[in-house]
């Protein structure tokens, strides 16, 4: 057996579901793209932002020859049913179970060792080196893996595979050990849009790019007020987005329960909403803290959790949401909840329009007192 066929063997052994080898020449196809992306204002500010970097490996470590690609299939489909008892908010599937950086380095950690130690057995001399990367690292994990023949770019910009469809999340290993590379897999989508038609705030340029600030899964990780225009739109998923993959071909009928650690569980994936309102920070840890989701901390999804109760139509969050927007500390949570309550409170207009008088009397902040008029002016 070559030492490629034995990672290949071993990859197996330690719950890897697809495994390619790429050459780490650089990626200068895509160096145009990322300039014009960058200077269109199209990026996210989640990507590396070095884009040299990003194009040439051996800018970050030294004598590149080889970047192994690894992909882990994620479920689709709770195993348990979504009690129907209060609101419930949803977190994309990519932040179902133990964070997926923790997994996939975990396995690149051992696949990295047993490389090792087939290099010892051998006797070779331990010049090997190996950076393992998932998703923050300088590279693109999908044109990676296109490379590496685990599959294709789709016209939603992620990394579509056979098997698997795109619920995979993708992780590498960048060496200095020549394999022999895979061959990439070639362009699948034909003539579908379907994701491109499906995007609710047409984020989707049609070519595998996007403008990344109109992506819900963005719009749902910053901290500070979320434009009016996707607050509908993001319904009640308070953490990222998974519209163009649900409705691409390629992803029919899959779901795919590998890893124990991926399991969703009901209460923190599908959470109830109200309750969100009020957490400690403790209880957040407790609750979310290991979940990809909980990356930028409590405020956004509280944010989040707020709009989708007023998606939702959820009229007995009412008090809750008058006393976050009188008594918590943050402009923008409570902007957002003078906001739900314009939305909520139309039944009993007079009512609400006084609550949101004393609110206004209150307010400091200029943006929630922006939306404290606006909630006015909807309730008037
Ligand atoms: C920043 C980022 C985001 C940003 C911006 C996304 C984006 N598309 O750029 C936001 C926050 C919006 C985001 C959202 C999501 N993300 Co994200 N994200 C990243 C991150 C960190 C960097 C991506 C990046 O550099 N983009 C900028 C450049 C590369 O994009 P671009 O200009 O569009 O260039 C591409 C196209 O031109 C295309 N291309 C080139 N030639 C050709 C030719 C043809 C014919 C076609 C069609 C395309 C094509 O390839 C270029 C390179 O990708 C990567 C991890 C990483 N380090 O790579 C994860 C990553 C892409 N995200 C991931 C996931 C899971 C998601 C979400 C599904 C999460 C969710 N459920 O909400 C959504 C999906 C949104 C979408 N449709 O892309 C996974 C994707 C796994 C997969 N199967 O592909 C990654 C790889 C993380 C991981 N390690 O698993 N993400
Ligand atoms: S993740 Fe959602 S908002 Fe973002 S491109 Fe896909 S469908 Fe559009
Ligand atoms: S929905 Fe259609 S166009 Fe979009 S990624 Fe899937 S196959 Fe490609």
């Amino acid at each position: 057996m070559t030492l490629k066929e034995k990672i290949i063997a071993e990859s197996q052994h330690l719950g890897i579901d697809k495994i390619g080898f790429a050459s780490a020449e650089p990626f200068t196809e895509l160096e145009a793209s990322l300039q014009e992306q960058k200077e269109r204002g199209y990026t996210s500010g989640f990507e590396h932002p070095v884009i040299e970097e990003r194009i040439y490996p051996e800018r970050t470590f030294e004598n590149p020859k080889t970047i192994i690609s690894i992909a882990l299939a994620y479920p689709t489909k709770a195993k348990e049913e979504i009690p129907r008892d209060e609101k419930r908010g949803m977190f994309a599937r990519a932040s179902w179970g133990i964070d997926y950086h923790d997994v996939l380095r975990d396995r690149l950690q051992k696949l990295i060792a047993f490389i090792q130690s087939e290099a010892e057995s051998l006797q070779q001399e331990a010049q090997w080196r190996f950076a393992p990367q998932v998703d923050t690292g300088e590279l693109i994990d999908v044109s990676v893996a296109q490379r590496a023949g685990l599959g294709f770019i789709g016209r939603n910009g992620l990394l579509i595979t056979e098997e698997f469809g795109s619920f995979v999340y993708l992780g590498e290993i960048i060496t200095n050990i020549e394999f022999a590379v895979d061959q990439p897999v070639p362009f699948g989508c034909g003539e579908c849009m379907r994701c491109v038609k499906a995007c609710p705030t047409k984020a989707l340029l049609g070519d595998g790019r996007m403008n990344a600030q109109r992506c819900l899964s963005y719009q749902t990780q910053t901290k500070g007020m979320m434009p009016e225009e996707y607050r509908k739109k993001m319904r009640n998923v308070i953490y990222g987005c998974d519209i163009c993959q649900l409705v691409c071909p390629y992803n029919q009928g899959k779901d795919f329960h590998f890893h124990p650690e991926m399991e969703p569980e009901i209460d923190t994936v599908y959470p109830k909403l109200k309750p969100m309102l009020s957490l400690s920070n403790k209880e957040f840890k407790q609750q979310f803290g290991h979940l990809a989701g909980s990356w930028r901390g409590k405020k956004p999804l509280q944010r989040n959790a707020i709009i989708a109760l007023a998606n939702l139509g959820d009229r007995s969050a009412l008090p809750e949401l008058f006393k976050v927007a009188k008594e918590d500390v943050r402009p923008v949570i409570r902007g957002t909840a003078a906001w739900a309550i314009g939305r909520l409170g139309k039944k009993e207009a007079d009512v609400w329009l006084e609550n949101l008088k004393e609110l206004q009397q209150m307010e400091q902040d200029e943006e929630a007192l922006k939306e404290i008029q606006q909630a006015m002016d909807r309730l008037a």
